[in-house]
């Protein structure tokens, strides 16, 4: 299927009458803003049968998002729609159990921001040079030249200032700038967002962080750290998945480090992982053979292993490339 561009996608979602807005599972703040802006900007096209449906709830961190206490669970998208819109992931096995509700007769479009060679959907925009899917939908208001409303804007900013860890990570470019200025100008409150999407932070995250802290251990003399928590670590912190956001970004963010990985351990045989690194170590890369994906500086992958098996596959594959760079 070939790429599309922005003007037929619009054209596509005006032509709708009714349509499911989806993103990836262990949704994050680019994922949840992203498909909430994109359904003000249905409503904005004038439509009314939008549906924003995901396999996981919308973690604690976004629900006070305008449209969030409207998301349903897989169970309750309706039986048809005509459009199918994909955000922030250009994978099916990656939407989870919504993929088990989206008809044949729908159409599924996707609108996404990750490094894919194969995306999937019947249309398809699927550009990495954007620090966020929220940027995106915003030139979606832009390419169908309709207002933007506040509570669009707040989403989109949410989507994109998480994604850019508040404009600082090497994704941020001039445009995100220029698109953020375009929220901005709606009136947003943008130190109010950031202090809920940054500062805030729940005790069981806490407990997390400070036991992440203390497990962090060094490999290749200080340019790899890696942490590990097991399902019992969690319960014990009362963290939940969604806790583990940003964590890992006070691991990378010590001197020296040039690759940071994170190991949760999920059940005896599912292990998540992640990694986040400087310029020139390619973290998509080192995943790439055991199933994961993201980006150069920020990648992930569930293993259907157990935690020590996944730690010694994971860090053979990262000291391999670590070593390539040197
Ligand atoms: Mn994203």
């Amino acid at each position: 299927m070939p790429a599309s561009d922005l003007a037929a996608i619009v054209a596509e979602l005006r032509a709708a009458e009714s349509v499911l807005i989806t993103t990836h599972v262990n949704p994050d703040g680019d994922a949840v803003g992203s498909a909430l802006a994109l359904a003000h900007f249905m409503l904005a096209l004038g439509k009314t049968e939008i549906t924003v449906g995901l396999e996981h709830r919308v973690p604690r961190l976004y629900q006070w998002l305008p449209g969030a206490e409207n998301v349903v669970e897989s169970e309750a998208i309706p039986a048809s729609f005509d459009i199918a819109l994909v955000i922030d992931v250009a994978r099916r096995d990656r939407i989870g159990t919504v993929a088990n509700h989206i008809p044949k007769s729908a159409k599924v479009i996707v609108l996404d921001h990750h490094l894919e060679s194969a995306p999937y959907g019947d249309m398809y925009l699927v550009d990495p040079t954007y620090a966020a899917a929220g940027e995106i939908v915003t030139e979606c208001f832009s390419v169908a030249g309709v207002p933007m409303s506040m509570d669009a804007a707040v989403c989109a900013y949410v989507a994109i200032t998480t994604d850019t860890g508040g404009f600082r990570f090497s994704n941020t470019n001039a445009r995100t700038h220029l698109i953020a200025a375009r929220l901005v100008e709606t009136g947003i409150d943008v130190a109010t967002i950031s202090s809920r999407c940054f500062d805030v932070m729940s005790e069981p995250k806490f407990r997390l962080l400070r036991y992440v802290m203390d497990a962090v251990q060094f490999g290749n003399g200080g340019k790899l750290a890696y942490a590990e928590v097991t399902a019992k670590a969690m319960e014990e912190a009362g963290a939940l998945g969604e806790d583990f956001d940003g964590i890992i970004n006070f691991i990378r963010n010590i001197e020296g480090v040039e690759v940071a990985v994170l190991f949760r351990e999920v059940n005896l045989g599912t292990t998540k992982v992640s990694l986040r690194s400087r310029p020139g170590f390619n973290s998509a890369e080192a995943l790439h053979n055991l199933g994961g994906g993201g980006h150069a500086a920020a990648a992930g992958a569930t293993l259907p292993m157990q935690l020590a098996s996944a730690r010694e596959r994971v860090l053979e594959s990262v000291l391999a490339q670590l070593r390539k760079t040197e």
